[in-house]
């Protein structure tokens, strides 16, 4: 898909931090190898006390493609991304992706995805449980939670999605501007699950290209006990929304 100038539609990389100082500098090098002329990284950073936020602000001043989102409350993922989203759409973004900044997902995928998006899809899915796709060095825990996850959502939902908790997705710019961002109100994994169910019940073509997940290894994970109880909550409560 080419805009009318000629050049290639714009991508913005929504990249989340809290906490991930030893990771930022090296990540936002490597994106900078995958993305074209034109395409952006908006870091959002939720005043992470480890400086994260002042380091990006240093980097972005640095390396030109990169825009800072500073917040001032940590509010979960899904408060952060709705908020680059909006970001990245007045910025005139085509297509907006969702990557975590702790290497799980590989900066060499991001091409696929967007491919993927400019061939024929609406919502492109990094997917761990496709043929090709895996994880690696996580413990058996982590698995059973995140298999647990996709077999419940099959059960409420029947999103037709094999990993529909995963954070590396691509939207096209008209699915974000059709779902209603101010109703999503998911903070953890069910905001994965809730944008996805969204864009598939108002009709959008959802692809799923399978990735190796990776785990962290500098930093800390923020998974936490209460983002796994709202997906259980919330999913079958998707069901009823209007
Ligand atoms: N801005 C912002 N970023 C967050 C927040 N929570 C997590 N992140 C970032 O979102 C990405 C994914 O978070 P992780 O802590 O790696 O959580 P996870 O990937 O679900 O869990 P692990 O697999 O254990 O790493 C990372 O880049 C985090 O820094 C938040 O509340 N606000
Ligand atoms: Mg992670």
């Amino acid at each position: 898909m080419w805009s009318i100038i000629g050049s290639p539609v714009r991508a913005t990389v929504c990249l989340p931090t809290y906490n991930e100082r030893a990771n930022l500098e090296p990540m936002l090098e490597a994106l900078q190898e995958v993305l074209r002329d034109g395409d952006r990284v908006l870091v959002i950073d939720d005043a992470s006390p480890d400086g994260t936020g002042v380091l990006a602000d240093e980097l972005a001043a640095r390396l030109g493609f990169v825009d800072v989102l500073h917040r001032e409350t940590k509010e979960g993922l899904g408060p952060a991304y709705l908020a680059g989203f909006r970001r990245a759409l007045a910025d005139g973004a085509e297509l907006v992706l969702e990557m975590d900044c702790d290497f799980s997902h590989d900066p060499a995928d991001v091409p696929r995805l967007i491919a993927a998006a400019e061939a024929d899809a609406d919502v492109v899915l990094g997917s761990r449980y496709v043929p090709g796709g895996g994880v690696r060095n996580w413990g058996l825990v982590r698995r059973a939670i995140s298999r647990a996850a996709s077999v419940y959502t099959a059960f409420f939902l029947q999103l037709g999605v094999k990993d529909p908790t995963g954070g590396f997705k691509c939207f096209r710019r008209r699915v974000l501007e059709t779902l209603d961002l101010d109703r999503i109100t998911s903070k953890g994994y069910a905001f994965q699950i809730e944008t996805t169910y969204l864009a598939k019940r108002a009709g959008f073509r959802v692809v799923e290209l399978p990735i190796t997940f990776a785990d962290r290894v500098e930093g800390s994970s923020k998974m936490s006990r209460a983002i796994v109880l709202e997906a259980v909550w919330r999913v079958p409560l998707l069901r009823l929304r209007a």
